[in-house]
């Protein structure tokens, strides 16, 4: 039986068969990749095989098993930790990101979109930017959440805004529907909010609680995939699937050397074809065409900070 892991736990999997009933799973077989070395050989997101057993006598093995991972269109992962070359893999065969961003209540720093935008960019995976908590905005506030809108969609990303806690669905439901999206964002920034308020009930716990345990320093934490089959006379089409990742910020950046970084921010890249050196890294070579559309005003300071911070990275990881 072919069906698609809609839940992981660590021990055992939830999965979504084709028939539409969710069994739960335990693994058989080694499932290592190549290439990369990771703590769950099985992820949300993932298409299986599946196998029923019957019980037999003095067998514990009666159940569901997994038997066969189908190959990933694509997969994020995250590191265990800085040092380890394990990695976690939160989601695969994703079509999407939506990053939950607040321009207060928490900040949300142009930093750590800058590093989101840019790790979404080395998987190929397309990301949208959506403001929340637009109803707590100050004027000034407001102008700095329309600064940022327009900065982002001036590289080439879409971006919303909307207020999660009178969010009608149908003003969100079109960017997701027909597709798999990973949501993601700081924690407070109302991922919890905004799953309840597309399903119409309490699907994942809001606020303290979540809060709470994410403070905890290594709190282990799963991926769930949750169906949108939200039938409402106002939306058409509402099918899709979103994933939650209590408790994980950020997916970390993936492995990138020096030269890579700047591939990663769009208009960086653009303009550094004109940079005079081919292997220029925009930090103080003469003849550099990013520096010059700084100062310009070209490139925002925001987003070359970042740049400078994720080439800091790469530094530190040689000294490693
Ligand atoms: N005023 C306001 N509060 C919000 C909004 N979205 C979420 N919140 C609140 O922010 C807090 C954190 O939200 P939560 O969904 O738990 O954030 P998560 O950590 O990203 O899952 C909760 O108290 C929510 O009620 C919003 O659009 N406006
Ligand atoms: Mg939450
Ligand atoms: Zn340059």
């Amino acid at each position: 039986m072919r069906g698609l892991v809609i839940k992981s736990t660590g021990s055992s999997y939830i999965v979504r068969l084709d028939d539409g009933t969710s069994v739960e799973c335990h693994i058989k077989g080694n499932f290592r990749i190549r290439g990369i070395r990771t703590t769950n050989p099985v992820a949300v997101g993932d298409y299986v095989e599946v196998e029923s057993q019957k019980s037999k006598v003095e067998s514990s093995e009666a159940g569901f098993w997994i038997t066969e991972v189908e190959p990933r269109r694509n997969y994020i992962i995250r590191r265990s930790t800085n040092l380890s070359k394990e990695s976690h893999i939160l989601a695969a065969n994703i079509d999407q990101v939506a990053l939950i961003v607040t321009v207060n209540h928490p900040v949300t720093s142009t930093t750590f979109i800058d590093r989101f935008l840019a790790t979404c960019e080395a998987y190929r995976v397309r990301a949208l930017l959506i403001f929340n908590k637009i109803d707590l905005l100050s004027d000034t506030e407001q102008e700095q959440l329309a600064e940022l809108r327009s900065l982002y969609e001036s590289i080439g990303y879409e971006t919303f805004e909307m207020s999660a806690v009178s969010l009608q669905p149908s003003e969100i439901l079109p960017l997701l529907a027909g597709k798999t999206t990973l949501l993601s964002g700081n924690s407070g920034v109302g991922k919890s909010t905004l799953l309840n308020a597309l399903f119409g009930k309490e699907i994942t716990r809001t606020g303290k609680i979540s809060d709470a345990h994410d403070k905890g320093m290594h709190t282990t934490t799963f991926s769930e995939m949750y169906e949108l089959d939200v039938r409402r006379d106002d939306v058409r089409c509402t099918k899709g699937w979103i994933i939650d990742t209590p408790g994980i910020k950020g997916f970390g950046s993936v492995d990138m050397s020096k030269e890579e970084v700047s591939h990663y921010f769009r208009e960086i890249f653009r303009i550094s074809r004109d940079c005079r050196f081919g292997n220029c890294t925009h930090t103080n070579e003469p003849g550099c065409a990013v520096i010059e559309a700084v100062e310009h005003g070209e490139i925002a300071m925001s987003r070359y900070e970042s740049y400078l911070s994720l080439l800091g990275d790469c530094d530190e990881a040689k000294y490693r």
